[in-house]
């Protein structure tokens, strides 16, 4: 008793509750909303620890930025305010430059080459995190970033003043080249920001570009893979230390399964929602030789910008990748 009475006192997340029969309760807080691939994969991954503990860990979903905003769920994870969270790794790109590499353009394009970038940026990932008190639970990707837009896309003067949606410092960096304007629009503000004028171009997923329903306010998509990002799955370290040994175990080998199962999702979401796209009466095209040839060039340049900000192991890093 004694002893539980201490672990309570340390623990404020992992409450037990009278009206559940779980003796460990975690919440999770998530910032996308349940139409999206991710927030799915979280919600079976949840049900995977509870299966697999008999019932004894139970994850309680919080999902779309309901009990924490996106901009604090990384923070709120390291205080311990929440023992588990989702966060976009692009939006932690202020925080340090590993984060910003998960959204450099034109570098993986290809959900083979996002993978090898995964692989080889992994340590540096979790080598930062451990640093923060946070461990690196698993990371699924988004379907490749293509360009909404009103007209349709030919060349690069038609991102000259535009107003582009930036959901990372790294996109904001490449709004800024590509003489755009950036502004920070969170996913579920997308349709406001659109029918308010605020923005009236962005560069993201099908997933998202069905989810906030864009042909109501551009007809074009135009189809560049121009970068595969990722969120990420983090857990306090301390947190996961006080679990049991077979509730730390579940816990791991639901989030391994997850990863795998994530990556597989927003493979086939690719296809899936591209169509959807179409089959709302948006124009999906894929974008010119001249136009990517363009674009190619800002990417090589945003990482060389990104090697010099990173220093001598963000070179090491991108050389290996390369
Ligand atoms: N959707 C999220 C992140 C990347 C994506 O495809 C967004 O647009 O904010």
């Amino acid at each position: 008793m004694k002893l539980f009475f201490r672990i309570a006192a340390l623990t404020v997340v992992a409450i037990t509750s009278a009206t559940s029969t779980a003796a460990t309760r975690w919440d999770m807080t998530t910032p996308y909303v349940d139409a999206t691939h991710h927030t799915q994969n979280i919600r079976q991954f949840a049900e995977d620890v509870k299966m697999a503990t008999d019932g004894e860990f139970e994850i309680i979903v919080h999902a779309g930025a309901s009990l924490i905003k996106h901009k604090e769920i990384a923070r709120a994870v390291r205080t311990q305010q929440v023992p588990i969270g989702e966060v976009f790794i692009g939006i932690l790109g202020n925080d340090d430059p590993i984060y910003k590499l998960d959204n450099l353009p034109f570098l993986a394009t290809n959900f083979a080459q996002a993978k090898k970038l995964y692989e080889v940026s992994k340590s540096a990932l979790e080598a930062k995190l451990n640093k923060d008190g946070l461990m690196l639970l698993y990371s699924v990707p988004w379907p490749p970033q293509g360009i909404y837009s009103k007209e349709p896309l030919t060349n690069m003067e038609n991102f000259k003043g535009a107003k582009l949606r930036a959901y990372s410092s790294t996109l904001s960096r490449l709004a800024v080249l590509l003489d755009a304007s950036p502004t920070t629009v969170q996913t579920v503000e997308i349709p406001q920001a659109f029918s308010t004028g605020i923005i009236d171009m962005m560069i993201t997923s099908p997933t998202t570009g069905v989810s906030s329903q864009s042909w109501d306010y551009v007809n074009n998509y135009t189809d560049a893979q121009a970068w595969i990002p990722k969120n990420m799955v983090i857990v306090n370290k301390r947190a996961f230390k006080r679990l049991d040994k077979s509730l730390q175990q579940a816990l791991l080998t639901a989030a391994a399964a997850a990863e795998s199962r994530g990556w597989e999702m927003a493979i086939s979401e690719t296809q899936s929602k591209t169509q959807e796209l179409a089959e709302h009466g948006m124009n999906v095209v894929l974008p010119s030789a001249e136009l990517m040839t363009a674009l190619k060039a800002v990417g090589d340049k945003m990482a060389q910008e990104w090697a010099e900000e990173a220093g001598k192991e963000g070179k090491a890093l991108l050389a290996e990748y390369q």
